[in-house]
């Protein structure tokens, strides 16, 4: 029983299994929502900062470009310090100087265009006004030899010409690297009045060091053009100053990309624009160029304080990113699309969601194997209590019928005599009640027989107590043997006497029977004092009253001893019936 209550107590496991799976879910759905916020705003900013790194290195290359261009101004301005304008070289030089110059017929000097050839050869323009003399013809010449080593200095791409202004004869030389540039100058054009030019003046530069014009529009070029100017010394005298031009479009489209298809995923350069709010060059911006900045992106001009080189503003959902660039008094702008940055997010997330779904998916397998096992760990805990619950079932049976065998036997034992085996006088006395009962019922006869040892007491004085036990032993098996009915049965009353309940009999039955059992004691020759041993009886029988109660049946008990008397004083070893 208690086997079985443990059973019952067991939880339904399947319901448990569901709502620990169900939890696992929920929790898990709950924590992915959190965990993709909080992945989302960090990848937004991720995102962000690698923009922001990205146009940090731009600048970076920008300015390692303009430096560039001014360690090369630097060399160009110490080449014609060593300039000499005598001598054969000067002579061979001036005719050079010829064959790449002609007057036309205006009175000007113009070069033989047909003759450059851009990165190799160079050429020279000079205005009408220019004086002629031999000297400044051989010295514009070696110039133009050592100019020609010089524009390697530069790249290509960016530069648009080199030229030297001496003071000297105050002629302009150029060394253009794109010849379309001397095509489409205009001989009138005095660039003396420029920007670039004025920095030339001794006073405006005493020591001598680059320096850089600000972003200038030149009508001719239709360009915008940036200037990297030097002044020159000759025989330790103030000689003149030499420069790059620079085409800020080339510059910038160059190093910062505008225009350009980049592997960038969100930012695009909109434009670069001037410190007082002039569009200078335009990238992804449709505005006009020279224009003016647009309202919404005036807050670029006032940049947040702090040393940021770049610094990034929100524009609604997206954001600008603002680049300094200090050198051309300037700054470019950048547009980050938020859409761009939402779709960059949305891709990094699905994966993370294939990833999650992938772990939730292994998490749910697993508890469904742990819950497998379980069940059929249960299960087979449930059927070894099922087998040990019958196995003691069967001990309980097995010691069941063990105790009714033992208490059968113990009912045996109080019912029997100890020493002779047949019934004792209790059981005889029980037996007698029923027999009678029965017989009364059935109006049927019954007998009874009381049976005595003659002269006992003298056998047991001649062979012993022992011996005399055994005597009565014999006796009492002869009697045994001697019924032959089943009902019929012998009983030890008491000492050396016996009573036989004959049911179903009447006196003559009794008497036929009883008459057998002594010649039987007799027959059977046990050795006696007075020759063999010896048994009286006495008999009584009747039909007992419908009336009578079972004490009635004592007084028929009492006649058979009286008859049994009565055997002894007429002489023993017969029986006598009433
Ligand atoms: P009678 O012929 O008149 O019966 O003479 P008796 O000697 O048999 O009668 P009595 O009643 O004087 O003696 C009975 C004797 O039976 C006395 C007793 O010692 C003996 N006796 C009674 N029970 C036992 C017993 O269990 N074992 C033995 N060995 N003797 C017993
Ligand atoms: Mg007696
Ligand atoms: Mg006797």
């Amino acid at each position: 029983m208690r086997i079985l209550s443990r059973l019952s107590r067991l939880p339904a496991l399947p319901v448990q299994a569901l709502l620990l799976g169900g939890a696992v879910l929920a929790m898990g759905a709950l924590s992915s929502w959190q965990l993709q916020r909080h992945l989302s705003e960090q990848l937004m900013q991720q995102a962000l900062s690698a923009e922001q790194l990205q146009v940090q290195a731009d600048v970076a290359q920008f300015n390692e470009a303009l430096s560039e261009a001014e360690r090369s101004v630097v060399r160009l301005s110490a080449l014609m310090a060593d300039i000499t304008t005598t001598g054969p070289q000067a002579r061979q030089a001036a005719a050079r100087f010829d064959q790449l110059v002609r007057r036309d017929a205006d009175g000007a000097w113009r070069s033989r265009v047909e003759t450059f050839r851009p990165g190799q050869s160079a050429g020279l323009w000079l205005p009408a006004s220019a004086a002629r003399t031999e000297a400044s013809r051989a010295f514009f010449a070696q110039a133009q030899t050592t100019v020609s080593l010089f524009g390697l200095g530069v790249s290509s791409g960016i530069l648009e010409n080199t030229w030297v202004l001496p003071l000297s004869g105050g002629e302009l030389i150029f060394w253009p690297a794109k010849p379309t540039f001397i095509r489409d100058a205009s001989a009138d054009l005095d660039y003396r009045s420029t920007d670039w030019v004025q920095l030339t003046a001794p006073a405006v530069n005493p020591a001598g060091t680059p320096r850089w014009t600000r972003p200038t529009y030149d009508p001719a070029a239709r360009e915008w053009l940036l200037s990297v100017v030097a002044p020159f010394r000759q025989s330790g005298q103030w000689a003149g100053s030499v420069g790059h031009d620079l085409l800020l479009r080339d510059l910038l489209r160059w190093l910062i990309r505008l225009d350009q298809q980049t592997d960038r995923l969100t930012a695009r350069a909109l434009y670069v624009v001037s410190a007082d709010g002039h569009l200078l060059v335009q990238g992804a911006s449709t505005a006009r160029e020279g224009a003016r900045l647009p309202a919404s992106h005036r807050r670029v001009l006032a940049p947040p304080p702090g040393q940021a080189e770049v610094f990034s503003l929100e524009l609604g959902a997206d954001h600008l990113l603002v680049a300094r660039l200090p050198r051309l008094n300037a700054i470019a702008v950048y547009k980050v699309d938020g859409s761009a940055i939402q779709a960059l997010v949305g891709r990094e997330l699905r994966a993370l969601h294939l990833g999650v779904a992938l772990f939730m998916g292994l998490l749910l397998l697993l508890g469904l194997l742990l819950v497998s096992r379980e069940i059929s760990f249960r299960r087979r805990e449930q059927r070894s209590l099922e087998q040990r619950n019958r196995d003691l079932e069967l001990q309980v049976q097995a010691r069941t019928q063990e105790l009714a065998a033992a208490n059968q036997e113990l009912s045996q034992l109080a019912a029997q005599d100890a020493l002779t085996g047949v019934g004792n006088r209790r059981s005889f006395e029980q037996a007698l009640a029923q027999a009678w009962a029965n017989r009364r019922r059935r109006q049927e006869p019954i007998a009874l027989v009381m049976v005595d040892v003659d002269h006992f007491k003298q056998y047991n004085d001649s062979f012993g107590h022992p011996a005399g036990d055994d005597c009565l032993r014999q006796v009492a098996a002869l009697l045994q043997a001697g019924l032959h009915r089943p009902e019929d049965r012998v009983f030890r009353y008491g000492g050396e006497e016996f009573v036989l309940l004959l049911t179903t009999t009447d006196v003559n039955g009794a008497v036929h029977c009883s008459e057998q059992l002594r010649r039987a004691v007799e027959a059977r020759a046990l050795p006696h004092p007075h020759g063999v041993v010896t048994i009286s009886l006495g008999v009584a029988s009747t039909i007992p009253d419908r009336r009578s109660s079972d004490g009635e049946a004592m007084q028929l008990l009492a006649r058979a001893d009286g008859a049994l008397y009565r055997a002894k004083e007429e002489g023993r070893n017969r029986l006598v019936a009433v």
